[in-house]
């Protein structure tokens, strides 16, 4: 007999484009003009991304697959059996699969992604090949309190699992309130599982934000194109370019759009205006040493267990428990 289909319910809160318009008004309305990385995942900007992960500069995400792939049962052995495993962002990768394939008899499987054709396109896969794992897709802004479908809210140890370094997307104030989001999220007896990119020369992390394909570069500017699709926005779009450098003293990649002309820009009545070189800042990347990301864990109130690495030391993944 061949095994059925799971019948999967998306618990959607996806916000709407209200939500958005107040977003970018009050980041035009900030000085410097500011607007948040997380604009960038529509279905485009979530395909670019993809496609950027399979860029040679960009180290992050072979260098972490690798690190899964080396460690995939000592990783499974410390979460331990039969977790709920909660992903913050898409889990259509390889490393999803790797995590599923190597835990002991796993709960149910909670992906957790605003873009809403990246979290149908992932989930859709994993069932198919982990038809047994109970499948709860949740399309929401993991960065808010997250409250669980109700169907899920048994006392299941849950795990929480935060690839990719998304985290250095967030400033530091912003990353201790996730990680304390998290704290509470997971049950006791429950954990983190979390990748973090490290601290290392300055040329190689550049090169990672500013390949030489321009796929990064695209991914930047579609942001634009994107609110000038949903909100009606009218960017010159040809008049912006990407700029990603490396600020060693705060340990991060700055990327912004920059204005190479003074352009106005509306939105609904209101008009926004760009200086000729007018940088708008749209993503910090940061990076962390191994004891300024414990120290952090430390202040959310959890401890770093365990921590995997390359043999270059360029990217961590860290088991964090209360
Ligand atoms: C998703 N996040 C961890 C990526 C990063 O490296 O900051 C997003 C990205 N932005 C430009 N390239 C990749």
């Amino acid at each position: 007999m061949s095994a059925q289909p799971q019948d999967i319910r998306v618990d959607d809160r996806h916000p709407d484009i209200e939500d958005t318009m107040q977003t970018v008004r009050r980041g035009l309305s900030a000085k410097p003009k500011k607007l948040p990385s997380r604009l960038f995942y529509d279905e485009r900007g979530s395909a670019l991304f993809e496609s950027i992960c399979e860029q040679p500069e960009y180290y992050l995400t072979r260098t972490e697959i690798a690190i899964m792939r080396e460690h995939a049962a000592d990783i499974a052995a410390a979460l331990g059996p039969e977790v709920r495993l909660v992903e913050y962002g898409s889990g259509s990768g390889i490393k999803t699969r790797m995590l599923l394939e190597h835990l002991e008899s796993p709960a149910a499987y909670v992906p957790v992604e605003i873009s809403r054709s990246a979290l149908m396109e992932s989930v859709a896969a994993l069932a198919v090949q982990f038809p047994d794992v109970p499948m709860q897709p949740v399309c929401a802004d993991f960065t808010q309190p997250l409250r669980l479908p109700v169907a899920l809210r048994s006392p299941r140890r849950t795990v929480i699992y935060f690839p990719g370094s998304t985290i250095g997307n967030f400033e530091s104030k912003d990353a201790l309130k996730i990680l304390r989001q998290m704290r509470t999220e997971m049950s006791a007896g429950g954990g983190i599982l979390i990748g973090v990119d490290l601290k290392k020369d300055t040329a190689t992390i550049e090169a990672a934000y500013n390949d030489a394909a321009g796929v990064t570069r695209d991914f930047t500017l579609n942001m634009l194109v994107r609110l000038n699709r949903e909100i009606g926005t009218d960017f010159d779009i040809d008049a912006f370019r990407h700029r990603a450098r490396y600020n060693a003293l705060a340990g991060r990649i700055e990327t912004s759009l920059v204005s190479t002309t003074r352009q106005d820009v509306h939105l609904g009545r209101e008009s926004f205006t760009f200086a000729e070189n007018e940088a708008m800042q749209v993503e910090y990347s940061c990076k962390y040493s191994l004891d300024d990301f414990a120290l952090m864990a430390e202040k959310a109130g959890l401890s770093v267990e365990k921590v995997w690495m390359d043999a270059e030391r360029r990217f961590s993944v860290q088991y964090l428990v209360r």
